[in-house]
C-alpha cells in the first residue's frame, strides 16, 4: 500500500469543519434545553464533547456517501446534512420528519442525504455498512460507507465479523469507532480486554489508524485517507478516534461513575472552542465565525420552532410505510 502525505486541508473545508461542528453543538445545547423544559419528551443521549469527530469525517465525504450510524448519532445526522428542520421534526415525532414521525430519534434515516440506517442495537450497523459497501462494489457508484459506533460496541461479535469480511472482500467501507472510554456505565477497562481497541484491526488484516477525534487536523487527515483507499479500491479502514463525552450515557445520568478530575480534563479540552483558536491562530477573521454561528442559531431556531408547531402523523397512516406491501386492515 502506498502512503500518502496529507496536507493542512485548505480554508473552505476548515470552515466547512467549524459549520459542522457548531450546528451539532448548537442543536445538542437546544435539544437538551427543550427536554429539561419538557417540550421534547424524548431519551436524548447526548454527543457533546464529540462534535469533532463527525464534523471532520462528514466533510471528507461526498454528499451521496452513506452513513449508518446509532442512538447517540445525532452529530453524525447533523453533519452529514440532514436538513435540520426535517431531523428536529422527526425527534418531535411530527408526519414532517424524516421518517414521517414514526422513527423517532432512535431511526433516524435520510436516503436523500446517505443517512441510511441509524439503529439502537449496538453493532448492528456494521453489518449493514458492509452490505452497502457491497452494493457500492457490485454497481460500481464509487460510494464510500461510513459506520459509526462506540468502544463498547467492539466487544459484540458483529463488530469482529464485520471488520473480517471487509477485509476478505477489500469493501469501500470506514469502520469509524467514536471512543468516548465508556459503555454506558462501564468504563472501557471493565469491559475490554485489550487496551488499545485499535490493536484489534491486527487480527483481521485490516488497516487501523487511531487518532485524536477532538483534532479537527487529525481526524480529517485520517478521513479524508480512509476514502481515498476505499474509493481506489484498497479496501476498509478501521477508525478509532478517541474522544469524551460530556453528559454521559443519557441526559439524566449524573456521571458520578466518572472520576471528577477526568470530567474536569475534557472539558478543559473542549474541542468546540479549542477549534475556533485553532481557526483564530490560522488569520480566520473572528467576525467571520461570529457570522457562522449567528447562521446557525437562525437555523437553529427555525429548526426548533417549526418542529413544535408542525402536526402528529394521522392516524390513518399507522400501516404506512412500516413493512413492504399492504397490511389488512
Ligand atoms: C446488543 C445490545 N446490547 C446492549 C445494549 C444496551 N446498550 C445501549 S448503549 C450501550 C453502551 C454502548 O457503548 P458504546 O458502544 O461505547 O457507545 P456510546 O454510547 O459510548 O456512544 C449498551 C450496552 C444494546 N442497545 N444493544
Ligand atoms: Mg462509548
Amino acid at each position: 500500500m502506498t502512503e500518502r502525505l496529507i496536507e493542512e486541508p485548505g480554508r473552505d473545508v476548515l470552515l466547512d469543519i467549524y459549520r459542522r461542528a457548531n450546528l451539532i453543538y448548537q442543536a445538542d445545547e437546544r435539544f437538551r434545553a427543550m427536554i429539561l423544559g419538557g417540550q421534547l419528551q424524548i431519551i436524548y443521549y447526548s454527543p457533546r464533547g464529540q462534535e469533532i469527530v463527525s464534523a471532520a469525517t462528514m466533510a471528507a465525504l461526498a454528499p451521496d456517501d452513506y452513513l449508518v450510524t446509532t442512538y447517540r448519532g445525532v452529530h453524525d445526522q447533523l453533519a452529514k446534512g440532514i436538513p435540520p428542520r426535517d431531523l428536529w421534526a422527526e425527534f418531535a415525532g411530527k408526519a414532517a420528519g424524516t421518517c414521517k414521525g414514526k422513527g423517532g430519534p432512535m431511526h433516524i434515516t435520510h436516503p436523500e442525504t446517505g443517512v441510511m440506517v441509524t439503529t439502537g442495537i449496538v453493532g448492528s450497523g456494521l453489518p449493514i455498512a458492509n452490505g452497502l459497501a457491497l452494493a457500492s462494489q457490485l454497481e460500481g457508484d464509487g460510494k464510500v460507507t461510513v459506520v459509526c459506533f462506540g468502544d463498547a460496541a467492539t466487544n459484540i461479535g458483529a463488530f469482529h465479523e464485520s471488520l473480517n469480511m471487509a477485509q476478505i472482500w477489500r469493501l469501500p467501507v470506514i469502520f469509524l469507532c467514536q471512543n468516548n472510554l465508556y459503555g454506558e456505565h462501564t468504563p472501557q477497562a471493565m469491559s475490554t480486554g485489550c487496551a488499545e481497541i485499535i490493536d484489534r484491526a491486527i487480527g483481521y488484516g485490516i488497516r487501523g489508524v487511531q487518532v485524536n477525534g477532538n483534532d479537527a487536523f487529525a481526524m480529517y487527515a485520517a478521513a479524508r485517507e480512509a476514502v481515498a483507499r476505499a474509493r481506489a479500491g484498497e479496501g476498509p479502514t478501521f477508525i478509532e478516534a478517541k474522544t469524551f463525552r460530556f453528559f454521559g450515557h443519557l441526559l439524566g445520568d449524573d456521571s458520578h461513575y466518572i472520576p471528577a478530575e477526568e470530567m474536569a480534563a475534557a472539558k478543559a479540552a473542549d474541542p468546540i472552542p479549542a477549534y475556533r483558536r485553532a481557526l483564530l491562530d490560522r488569520q480566520i477573521p473572528e467576525a467571520e465565525l461570529d457570522a457562522i454561528d449567528a447562521g446557525i442559531a437562525a437555523t437553529v431556531e427555525e429548526a426548533a420552532t417549526s418542529a413544535l408547531a408542525a402536526g402528529y402523523p394521522e392516524p390513518s397512516e399507522i400501516r404506512v410505510d412500516v413493512l413492504a406491501g399492504e397490511i389488512a386492515a
